[in-house]
């Protein structure tokens, strides 16, 4: 990888941080001094799954998809069936197309302006998952320009040109109230004339005017679709971690809507609900692209299924570094 930077296992591992003593003191202690043959430590582990928002059937399913290997396997050692725990989970969360996370550190983008739309329910944690984006690419050399696509705000324009400034990305915005079609536009004008390499979009939770959100964001990705062929590249959907379930029937609107092409897992360092992510990319098949591990523009990381399994089941306290 080029930029190792977006690949830090340890922001992963503190993210998890609530999530990992949430599982009822950890799921790995379940297995100490357990017996396999035990119900209750496999109801332990369906509760601890469940209460964690993975979701009642995923969570069921993954118990029991261990329970037949060890059956099978004939697996007597309690440290085995963690690992085997592992590779459910893991093997839920894999969208089938992998190269979608190396996709973000690849120097080399597919269009000129590459237009990310980022859409999500009010206080998801777009705005802020956008200044981390835009850092990112300014850390690879790009330059970036801001769509400040969220009108209905007055306060969300100033937060967004304050990012800008703070990152050196450029922002577009009209004035509050405008309308973000035509915001769209002019970014789009804007970013092709001054050959920013990547343009990303802002977009409200909600809005002033009767339009139904959906169809406003429907709208605005016409905008880009009549620009360029392909824009918008990629659409991201913001989903507070901390929503719990409700996240997944949001992204499902979303996805459903405006054809989400992958999630942004914002504050999972806040939650002790980090089962979600589980729930995202298993029920929607929805590839988590990003976890938001933090406010500061430099808090995010690329999802990575391994080191989030890992992560769940590591013994406290951990401090393993970057990688
Ligand atoms: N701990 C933590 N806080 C975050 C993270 N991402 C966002 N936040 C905080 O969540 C709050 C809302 O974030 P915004 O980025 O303003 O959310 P938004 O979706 O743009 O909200 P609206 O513009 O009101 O729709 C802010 O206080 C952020 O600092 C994260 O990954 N971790
Ligand atoms: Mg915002």
């Amino acid at each position: 990888m080029v930029f190792n930077f977006l690949r830090r296992k340890d922001k992963t591992t503190d993210a998890l941080a609530r999530t990992r003593s949430g599982w009822g003191g950890g799921l790995a202690a379940l297995f100490q001094n357990a017996s396999l043959s035990d119900e209750r430590l496999w109801e332990g582990l369906e509760e601890a799954l469940i209460s964690a928002d993975v979701g009642v059937e995923t969570s069921l399913a993954t118990v029991n998809a261990v329970r037949r290997r060890v059956r099978e396997e004939e697996t007597t050692d309690p440290a085995e069936v963690v690992e085997l725990f592992k590779e459910e989970l893991a093997f839920l969360l894999e969208p089938e197309d992998k190269t979608f996370w190396d996709w973000y550190d690849r120097p080399d983008l597919p269009a000129k302006p590459f237009v990310l739309m980022v859409v999500g329910v009010n206080g998801a944690g777009k705005t802020t998952s956008i200044a981390k984006l835009a850092a990112h690419y300014r850390r690879m050399g790009k330059s970036v320009l801001i769509g400040a696509g969220d009108t209905f705000r007055a306060a969300a324009i100033e937060q967004i040109k304050v990012w800008g400034e703070r990152i050196g990305a450029d922002v577009v915005a009209h004035q509050h109230g405008a309308d973000p079609g035509a915001v769209a536009f002019d970014s789009y004008e804007a970013a092709a004339a001054r050959g920013a390499d990547v343009l990303i979009f802002d977009t409200a939770g909600r809005l002033h005017t009767k339009t139904p959100l959906m169809d406003e964001l429907r709208k605005v990705r016409r905008v880009f679709e009549s620009r360029a062929p392909g824009a918008p590249q990629q659409t991201l959907l913001v989903v507070d971690a901390g929503t719990g379930h409700n996240g997944v029937e949001q992204a499902r609107v979303f996805k459903e809507a405006v054809g989400v092409t992958g999630a942004f897992l914002a504050k999972l360092d806040g939650t002790a609900k980090g089962g979600v992510t589980v729930a995202v990319a298993q029920e929607l098949q929805l590839p988590v692209v990003f976890i938001g591990t933090g406010e500061g523009e430099e808090d995010l990381a690329l999802f990575d299924t391994d080191d989030f399994v890992d992560a769940l089941f590591a013994p406290e306290p951990q401090r393993d570094g970057g990688r």
